[in-house]
């Protein structure tokens, strides 16, 4: 076998076998960790949080319905050429009024636990001051219904919707903000802590920072300058650590209550098994070698370890900011679990200088219907571990998915079989890392349904359920019924290679 083509089976997780379960990594264990539970055969614990997540932007529509106030993406979805075809999130799914049916189809599937987001203008239109009952009470009754089914409530504080009357205050840049974001989460707390244990507090801080402040790519569409990138930066991390102390100070269940963090988590694998690669790729997932968003360590070292990481202080140079040194020590608040969003990873190798080389892609490798995703299932095994093995946090997959051209078929069903196949490479990843001793408290499909892709608009289809935005009619598809078996055997499916769709997307008559 060529070793371009070995390294290309490597990255898709394929050995002789078919579908690897232990694949390109075994020899990278050297942690010392304790093994995980094995439950039943299967790598999964007993109590694994099997879950499907969404975001209030994304599926809510209702935009400007019982009192909620504009959001930054309500405004940016107004402006012209922001979004593919002029879409905007006004209807969306249309959630606000069809949570009950989307519960349901919860439940159908047997998820343990729904991860969705609140939209802050909803519950406090000006962002602080006065509340919206309107807005807490829809929220209630999501939370209350999750409750009649049984379905552990996993609530993010913030997936990008900012309130706008904030925006223009400053936003992210004022000081202040902070304690904005503080004063939410205390209403959040208050009326929503008795039934709601597990919490995120912000989704991705490279992205509405990075994606919506200096690329202006994303909502408010902003391009600011390097300063104050990084004074927004630390002003949304000094915010998610004032949440963490309000959430244990005023939380119902104070021991009950389980507080993470997600990040837009970049990354990185080794291009083969051998020590020197494994550790490339581990100086890379943590390097901080660009000013670019696009990293890990300035979004976390902060948070987790009260501190910048030095490479980046050195490439920011004189544009880094002054603050108060107290605010590093404050920002560094006891965390439950890291939660980790993976959807792809970039290879490394030990380059001839010693230093981590990147490798490219061969050419034509696999890729999702989103462009900057590659299918690299390992990213599911080398995330959690170098993750883990830096931060000694219990991680959770708080988002994992793929985008596809979906379409109902003649049969008036939906087959994704790429979808699938994508799912089952990438969770017997992930059962490899938990057996190799990392601990992993949950996995949450991106998505449940369909839904609004931000800049990509309703073009990017990543649900298990697709919605005709035309009727708002919701159809399973088949990795539904597939992630269904996987969930109810515990992942135990996920051996048995039959379990992979070959034949499902022209079904015998
Ligand atoms: C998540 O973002 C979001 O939390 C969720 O709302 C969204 O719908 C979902 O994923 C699917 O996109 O590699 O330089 O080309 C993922 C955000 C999008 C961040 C792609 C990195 C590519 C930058 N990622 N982006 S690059």
């Amino acid at each position: 076998m060529a070793k371009e083509d070995l390294s290309r089976r490597q990255m898709l997780g394929i050995t002789a076998g078919g579908v690897a379960l232990a694949g390109a990594a075994q020899a990278a264990s050297k942690t010392g960790a304790a093994k995980g539970s094995v439950a039943g055969g299967g790598p999964f614990p007993k109590d694994f949080a099997w879950g499907v997540a969404t975001a209030s932007y994304q599926v809510e529509g209702a935009a400007s319905e019982d009192g909620k106030g504009p959001s930054v993406w309500d405004v940016f979805c107004q402006r012209k050429g922001a979004i593919f075809e002029g879409n905007t999130g006004d209807v969306a799914c249309d959630h606000y009024h069809r949570f009950k049916e989307d519960v349901a189809l919860i439940k159908a599937l047997g998820a343990k636990s729904y991860r969705f987001s609140v939209s802050w203008p909803r519950v406090l239109p000006n962002g602080i001051g006065a509340s919206n009952p309107k807005g807490l009470d829809f929220y209630s009754r999501l939370i209350d219904e999750l409750g009649a089914h049984g379905i552990e409530p996993f609530l993010t504080i913030f997936h990008w919707d900012y309130p706008q009357a904030l925006y223009k205050k400053g936003g992210w840049l004022n000081r202040d903000s902070a304690d904005w974001f503080a004063e939410y989460t205390s209403l959040l707390a208050d009326k929503f802590s008795d039934r709601v244990k597990v919490w995120a507090t912000q989704n991705e801080p490279q992205c509405f920072i990075g994606l919506g402040l200096l690329d202006g790519a994303h909502a408010p569409g902003d391009k600011v300058t390097a300063t104050q990138y990084l004074t927004a930066a630390h002003n949304a991390m000094r915010a998610h650590a004032k949440a963490v102390q309000v959430l244990r100070a005023r939380a119902k269940d104070v021991k009950g209550t389980k507080i993470g963090y997600v990040l837009a988590a970049q990354i990185t694998q080794p291009a083969t098994d051998k020590p020197e690669d494994v550790e490339a790729a581990r100086t890379a997932i943590f390097a901080v070698g660009n000013r670019s968003e696009w990293n890990n360590a300035w979004f976390t070292d902060p948070v987790l370890l009260g501190k910048y990481p030095e490479d980046g202080v050195k490439v920011f140079g004189k544009d880094m900011p002054l603050f108060k040194p107290s605010d590093l020590e404050e920002m560094k608040q006891p965390l439950d679990f890291l939660g980790l969003n993976i959807y792809k990873a970039d290879t490394f190798k030990r380059g001839a200088d010693g230093k981590p080389e990147q490798i490219p892609l061969p050419p034509g490798y696999p890729r999702a219907g989103s462009d900057w995703q590659p299918i690299t299932p390992a990213s599911m095994y080398w995330g959690p571990r170098f993750f883990y093995d830096r931060y000694k946090l219990p991680v959770a997959i708080t988002e994992n998915g793929l985008a596809t051209r979906d379409q109902v078929f003649l049969d008036g069903k939906v087959h994704d079989p790429q979808r699938i196949d994508f799912m089952h490479r990438y969770l017997a990843e992930l059962g490899r890392a938990i057996k190799d001793g990392v601990p992993v408290t949950g996995y949450y499909a991106w998505s449940l349904l369909d839904n609004f892709e931000w800049a990509d608009g309703y073009k990017q289809r990543f649900g298990l359920v697709y919605v005709d935005y035309e009727n708002q009619k919701r159809v399973p598809k088949d990795s539904f019924d597939w992630f269904k078996k996987v969930i109810a055997s515990n992942g135990r499916t996920l051996a048995d290679k039959s379990a992979l769709p070959l034949a499902q997307v022209t079904p015998s008559p």
